[in-house]
């Protein structure tokens, strides 16, 4: 097979490299462009495609920032379409500024995603995986309900963002309800931390033994795989998760790294147990994957200007 690499014609760009678009490929013939022929290999293997659907945190610690960057260290394809932008505000204690983005655009960024690596888009590496972030309104929680209600996704992973770092609890009841109503029912696994377990179980949490009660009552509600993260909020010197799928319950043991939660710690769990289903694993395997992943990237956490620190998803290297 022949592979061209396009210069386009700016002196400092870089060249790109495509070994499946043909100089009469539709978006090749724009005079700006001059190609070169060269040998590529006959095939490459086409890596798992993943999408998020997911807001920015302008930071890069958490939201899709933190999504790719875990999807790119585990090897997958990543997508995101986004939903809002976070900017925290340093003039005022670093809370959330929070801005939607418009529905239809959202709608769009779903469409040419799905027409691009959907079941009938003819893309060798079919997009079946998606991980669901931060929606942050009814109305968002609406149009992604729609796009889940297709079937095109085999795993769905839901990281159910009920609160942010910083947020105080119960700000917006009606986005919380939309979520447990129309989303938490289409999650094939689910990511809940200390806070989002005993909301979504209505128990209380507070040792191990009523972390599993959640993970069981959160698995009954929703059909999912449930890995409920006990973090730094349970006492004793291990952050304890706990994974059940209604055959299996087992107890994720790490040492604490610190007292204090890092930003994108739990985003960055979700992604890796996306990345590793979609590239085969099964619940249980993706979870104590995700787990180890997440303690190196906590372990190697990057300080910032900001009050928390980020963690680091290279660490695991
Ligand atoms: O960590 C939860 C989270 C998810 N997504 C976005 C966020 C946050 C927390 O700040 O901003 C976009």
């Amino acid at each position: 097979m022949t592979g061209w690499l396009v210069f386009l014609n700016t002196p400092d760009s870089l060249p790109l490299f495509s070994t499946t678009k043909r100089a009469g490929d539709a978006g090749w013939q724009d005079g700006a462009m001059t190609s070169v022929s060269v040998d590529a290999p006959e095939s490459l293997a086409a890596p798992a495609v993943v999408l998020t659907i997911a807001g920015s945190e302008a930071t890069g610690g958490a939201g899709a920032q933190a999504d790719l960057k875990t999807f790119q260290e585990l090897g997958v394809f990543g997508i995101a379409n986004l939903t809002c932008i976070v900017s925290f505000n340093p003039k005022d204690n670093w809370n959330h500024r929070f801005v939607p983005v418009d529905q239809q655009v959202i709608a769009d960024q779903l469409e040419a995603t799905t027409a691009a690596y959907g079941r009938e888009s003819g893309a060798p590496s079919v997009l079946e995986t998606v991980k669901i972030g931060m929606l942050g309104s009814p109305a968002t929680i609406s149009t992604v309900a729609g796009a889940l209600e297709t079937g095109q996704f085999r795993n769905v992973v839901l990281d159910p963002v009920l609160i942010c770092k910083g947020q105080e609890p119960g700000h917006a009841l009606d986005t919380d309800q939309a979520l447990k109503a129309q989303i938490l029912p289409l999650a094939t696994f689910v990511t809940p931390n200390h806070f989002e377990a005993e909301s979504l179980s209505g128990l209380e949490i507070s040792d191990v033994e009523s972390l599993k009660a959640a993970a069981i009552r959160i698995h009954e509600l929703s059909g999912a795989a449930v890995l409920a993260k006990g973090g730094v909020r349970l006492e004793g010197p291990d952050a304890v998760d706990v994974f059940y799928d209604g055959e299996t319950l087992e107890v994720l043991s790490a040492p604490k790294v610190g007292e204090v939660a890092v930003s994108g710690a739990g985003c960055s769990l979700a992604a890796a147990v996306t990345a590793e289903l979609a590239k085969g694993s099964s619940p249980l395997e993706a979870a104590r994957t995700a787990k180890a992943f997440v303690t190196e990237g906590i372990r190697n956490r990057v300080a910032s200007g900001a009050p928390f620190d980020a963690l680091w998803q290279g660490g695991a290297r």
